[in-house]
């Protein structure tokens, strides 16, 4: 059984959202048209409450993009961004929805990130996700999403580790920042994990 799993398609991560993935906006169309070749398709948000630890403006004396250390683990000061129930945090109006079975959210803790869809920063608190895909019978997930540097890296990570087959749709991803992105697919292909085209997928 495989799995879509659409990490973070919202407006916020798109050009003009308050932490803009650049060319973010190319992925929606993409993910709309390879939906129809899965049979379970399972979304993540982002979804912070606003005095969420990871925005600049709640630390004195730090401006955006400062990493700093906190309980031990590093942690990049980001723009305010995916407020619950802002409509920068909803799924983004032009993704098709319709057969998104279930939503993860994530990043809801004030005081912890959470990049990963399945786990916190810290691995200490679960998603549910694994379970939820384990139970379907899900031993593969295809990636989409924002930022591949950020959220879907981290998310490949930890399903890696939970014992998924884990493939990434090119062209559904982009990530903030490139370079650091191509560091990691080469990280990840030495892991067993594949990168496929939408043409791939599609002739398949
Ligand atoms: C993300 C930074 C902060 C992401 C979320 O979805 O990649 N990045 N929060
Ligand atoms: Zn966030």
């Amino acid at each position: 059984m495989q799995a879509l799993l659409l990490i973070d398609v919202q407006p916020d991560f798109i050009p003009n959202g308050n932490l803009p993935v650049p060319d973010g906006h190319t992925i929606i169309p993409i993910i709309n048209q390879v939906q129809s070749h899965f049979d379970l398709i399972v979304a993540t948000q982002d979804w912070h409450p606003k005095n969420h630890i990871s925005f600049a403006i709640n630390h004195t004396d730090k401006k955006e993009f400062d990493v700093i250390t906190i309980d031990g683990l590093s942690q990049t000061l980001w723009p305010t961004h995916c407020i619950q129930d802002t409509l920068g945090a909803a799924l983004h109006p032009k993704l098709n929805d319709q057969a998104i079975e279930a939503i993860f959210r994530k990043g809801t803790s004030v005081e912890i990130d959470s990049y990963s869809a399945f786990y916190d920063n810290a691995q200490l608190k679960s998603t549910g996700l694994t379970g939820y895909l384990k139970d379907k019978g899900v031993r593969e997930i295809y990636f989409c999403g924002l930022a591949a540097d950020i959220c879907v890296y981290f998310s490949i990570i930890d399903a890696l580790n939970e014992g998924f087959k884990c493939i990434v749709i090119n062209e559904a991803v982009q990530a903030l920042d490139k370079d650091v992105y191509h560091q990691q697919q080469i990280e990840l292909r030495k892991k067993g994990v594949q990168f496929i085209g939408i043409n791939e997928l599609i002739n398949t």
